[in-house]
């Protein structure tokens, strides 16, 4: 690879040839072609093949072998002639200057120095001046089209970096000269392979290919080509199976080879990438013709996607679909015609021309002669896109030149050019090169076609540069496959909805598929890993969506709330009922003997209990939550303290009051019942209050309970105050049940104990069961379970105590008389005196 000390080196090299070749011999390099103008600039192509071997030593290659013509380099050159005339003819881009150009014909790498060292020594000198001040270096040429090898183009521009020569070529695509460092005055017409690199992936991707084969040849154009090949398909999760670089002795059938397909063809992979220059490539496809490896997709690197040493091999036929990425197909218009007419310009006056590949300026060699008269029919199949890129390159010099020398102004001032100032001018068209000095421009992808009698090959789609696109007809794919499906190349099938894929071995393509669990779903961003739902959302086992969870609250609107609502309305309606009939019957013994003024105080109290009730209906808020039970406990607390006092005092009454008369008189004159009611409530209300204070109900969103379900709810539903309010009515209960159980033997119409035990224990059961319920469900029912319980213990309460009396008040007027009551205090008196 070549790097800086090449770079070195080959400065070294030429002031070393310049003395060998310029002084030392006298000998004049001249180009095999020039034709003279204002500004000269130099074209570096390969006009005759390259003797083949590997050569072990640094050796000098002469390039005028007879009858080895390349027509490849001889269209370009002809390309940048084209261009050239066309500059010099137009009134528009560098009018009244002219230029010119020198031919070097590139065989090989010490021609490559020969023609690098010509091109620099200055005109009309024969050796090359360094000036103390490189800015100050005025070569022969402006500028160097060419060469064509990423090896030929190093060597070039390693040389012409020191004295800034804008190197401008048509074929070198090699990442490694992107490296602005060591090739500063580097530019090209075609694309990096780093954008061919992308393009690929991209057509992998488009397919659906993630189990791919890479097979490079060694060589800066393999092997950076497999590299960056290998980085880009891993980034985008595509899995290289097997990684093959061809040695450069590599011969078909030979072990390394039998190896690699034998490799290749073990793997399984349908897809495989042949990073290769074209005579590597063509060298893995007799081998692979030989191992009979078909049923394949074979991806072609630009250097032999359109390769006519691949396609003209027999057997090729049937190794399966090729799709390849190619340099855009463009065409230099005119081309033909030019050629054309050249050949028939000098066919008549055709002049002798020494012997040896160098001629006087703008004339045709024999040689060429001979080659272009009998190859010119060829052009039709030429690979045109080189040449439009040799041909840019000379416009890309125009504009630059054009710009220089101030033409747009009207006037060309056409003074000193100094290489570098050019090389910024050049630099500075960003439309036509990207910052590393490599065209923007994109590929086209090609398919072979066998349909026809001969190979051809079909653009199916191209690719485009910022943005990055990849545009495809697939329908013009005609796959080796009989049903002409895609051929798929994964190694396992993808998994099935809501299945998450866990790696089995070291390649990520490879997998088992595992169901993702619930409460979590497959996003397809990741498919390997099951994602939680979101807090709102719930997912069944192997989803691939989360499903946003049902919200849960007891509603004003369903048929549960309606029958309880309905059944509270009517237990206030009756708690309202039954206060009226008290009010109207307000000086009947019943009424009094219940407690007069207090059983409006007892119904009150039920009454904002069964008001409480209402807030556990409807979407919980703050006020809801904090209204739902502290009510209730505090009004129960004040029926309960009155029931306790009341069977207290009636206790006290018939049993102590003549035993201790003192007691009694403080009792009633300091309203000892009203003084028990209060304190009883405002502790209660003590504990109601720190209940609400330290653990404050507030509306929230439960989520533990049922994955499916947002229930909302009030927090500390059991808090300790909770607990210690109804602990609080617990205690009052029992004692109103010891006072009530005390008086058990009371005349009748004194005598509650059993209503009283009935609601108590309707007190106790309903909440014991509300309880009980809580602290094993928690759910979306509970707060009916709570409303119930209310709702059961209120009527207790009001059934228990105020109902018989009711039932005496409207049925048996007869019992609520003042003469039964005496009568049945003075039998009371009667049996207790008696005894
Ligand atoms: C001519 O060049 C080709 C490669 O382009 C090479 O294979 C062949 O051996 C060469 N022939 C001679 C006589 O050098
Ligand atoms: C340039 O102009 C000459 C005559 O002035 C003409 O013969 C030639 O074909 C032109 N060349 C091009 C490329 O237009
Ligand atoms: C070379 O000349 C240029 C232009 O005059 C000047 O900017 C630069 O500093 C000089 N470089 C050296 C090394 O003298
Ligand atoms: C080109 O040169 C001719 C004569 O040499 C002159 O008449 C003409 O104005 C020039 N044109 C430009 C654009 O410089
Ligand atoms: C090209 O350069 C010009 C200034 O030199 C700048 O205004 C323009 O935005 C550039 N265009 C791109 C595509 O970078
Ligand atoms: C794709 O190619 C087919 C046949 O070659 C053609 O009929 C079709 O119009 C093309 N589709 C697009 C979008 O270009
Ligand atoms: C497999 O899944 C990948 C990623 O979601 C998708 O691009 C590809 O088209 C799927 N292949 C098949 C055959 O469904
Ligand atoms: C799922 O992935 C898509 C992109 O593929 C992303 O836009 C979306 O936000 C993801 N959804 C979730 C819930 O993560
Ligand atoms: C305007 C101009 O100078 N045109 C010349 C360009 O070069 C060709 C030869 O290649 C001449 O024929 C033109 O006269």
């Amino acid at each position: 690879m070549l790097t800086l000390s090449t770079h070195l080196l080959g400065l070294q090299l030429s002031l070393a040839c310049c003395c060998w070749a310029l002084a030392c011999q006298e000998v004049e390099s001249s180009p095999d072609f020039s034709l003279p103008g204002d500004y000269i600039i130099a074209g570096l192509f390969p006009l005759h093949g390259e003797s083949p071997g590997v050569r072990r030593k640094p050796e000098v290659t002469l390039c005028d072998r007879p009858n080895n013509f390349s027509g490849h380099g001889y269209h370009l050159f002809q390309a940048m002639r084209l261009a050239i005339e066309q500059i010099n003819n137009s009134t528009s881009l560098l009018p009244n200057v002219t230029l010119g150009y020198e031919l070097y014909d590139v065989c090989s790498e010490s021609a490559v120095v020969y023609a690098v060292l010509s091109v620099l020594t200055p005109r009309g000198m024969r050796h090359i001046e360094i000036h103390q001040n490189l800015s100050y270096f005025s070569p022969k040429v402006v500028a160097v089209i060419g060469p064509d090898t990423t090896s030929h183009a190093a060597t070039a521009a390693a040389m012409l970096s020191p004295f800034l020569v804008p190197v401008i070529s048509y074929e070198a695509s090699s990442m490694m000269l992107s490296a602005k460092r060591q090739y500063p005055s580097f530019l090209r017409m075609i694309p990096s392979d780093k954008n061919q690199v992308k393009t690929m992936v991209l057509l992998l991707q488009r397919f659906g290919w993630v189990w791919i084969s890479l097979v490079g040849s060694n060589g800066d154009y393999g092997q950076l080509g497999v590299q960056e090949l290998e980085e880009q398909a891993s980034r985008k999760g595509i899995c290289i199976a097997f990684k093959g670089i061809m040695p450069y002795s590599a011969r078909a059938g030979d072990e390394k080879m039998r190896g690699m397909i034998h490799d290749l063809a073990q793997v399984r992979t349908t897809v495989v990438v042949v990073y290769a220059g074209r005579q590597l490539a063509k060298v893995f496809f007799e081998s692979v013709v030989l191992a009979k490896l078909t049923d394949k997709v074979w991806v072609a690197s630009a250097d032999w996607a359109i390769s006519s040493h691949i396609t003209e091999m027999p057997g090729i036929r049937d190794i399966g679909t090729v799709l390849g990425v190619a340099i855009q197909q463009r065409v230099v218009l005119g081309l033909k015609d030019f050629e054309e007419a050249y050949v028939r310009a000098d066919k008549g006056v055709l002049r002798s021309c020494p012997q040896g590949s160098w001629c006087s300026s703008n004339q045709l060699c024999r040689k060429c002669w001979t080659f272009t008269r009998d190859k010119m029919p060829t052009l039709g199949t030429f690979s045109m896109s080189s040449a439009y890129s040799s041909y840019r390159a000379v416009y890309a010099v125009a504009y630059g030149l054009h710009q220089l020398l101030g033409c747009p102004s009207g006037a060309c001032s056409a003074g000193l050019v100094y290489p570098w100032q050019l090389l910024q001018q050049i630099q500075k068209d960003n439309l036509t090169f990207n910052n590393h000095g490599n065209l923007l421009g994109g590929y086209d992808i090609i398919t072979w076609d066998w349909s026809g009698p001969e190979w051809s090959f079909r653009v199916i789609g191209s690719s485009t540069w910022s943005p990055v696109r990849l545009d495809i007809n697939k329908t013009k794919i005609q796959w080796h496959r009989k049903n002409n499906q895609v051929p798929k190349s994964v190694c396992n099938k993808n998994c099935s909805k809501g299945y998450r894929r866990m790696v089995t071995g070291v390649h990520h393509c490879c997998f088992t598929c595992v169901s993702c669990e619930a409460g979590t779903f497959l996003n397809e961003s990741d498919l390997y890993h099951c994602q939680p739902c979101g807090k709102e959302e719930w997912a069944p086992q192997g989803s691939q969506t989360c499903f946003p969870r049902t919200v849960v609250f007891l509603t004003w609107h369903n048929p549960i709330s309606w029958v309880l609502l309905a059944a509270n309305t009517l237990l206030l309606l009756l708690l309202g009922g039954t206060a009226g009939l008290f009010a109207w019957h307000f000086d009947t013994p019943v009424v009094k003997s219940a407690g007069g003024r207090l059983c409006f105080l007892m119904l009150g109290s039920l009454a904002v209990g069964s008001c409480s009730l209402y807030c556990f209906f409807g979407e919980p808020t703050l006020s809801t939550c904090l209204l739902r039970l502290a009510p209730f406990a505090l009004g129960f607390t004040i029926f309960l303290s009155c029931l306790t006092i009341r069977s207290f005092q009636l206790v006290f009454i018939f049993k102590f009051s003549a035993k201790v008369p003192t007691f009694y008189h403080a009792w009633v004159q300091n309203h000892g019942a009203g003084l028990f009611v209060v304190l009883s409530s405002m502790a209660q209300l003590l504990i109601c209050l720190s209940w609400l204070v330290v653990w404050t109900p507030l509306p929230t969103r439960e989520y533990e309970h049922f994955p499916q379900l947002v229930v909302l709810e009030c927090t500390q539903a059991n808090s300790l105050g909770f607990i210690l309010s109804f602990a609080y009515n617990g205690l009052l209960s029992v004692s109103a049940f010891a006072c009530s159980y005390l008086g058990k033997d009371l005349p009748e119409n004194y005598n509650e104990a059993k209503c009283v035990t009935f609601s108590l224990l309707l007190n106790f059961v309903s909440w014991i069961t509300f309880f009980t319920t809580a602290s094993v469900y928690q759910g979306r029912y509970l707060p009916i379970v709570n409303v119930l319980a209310v709702l059961s213990s209120l009527c207790g309460g009001f059934s228990g105590y105020f109902l018989p009396k009711c039932y005496v008040i409207l049925r048996r007027p007869d019992l609520n008389s003042t003469e039964h009551f005496q009568a049945s205090i003075q039998d009371y008196t009667r049996r207790w005196g008696s005894t």
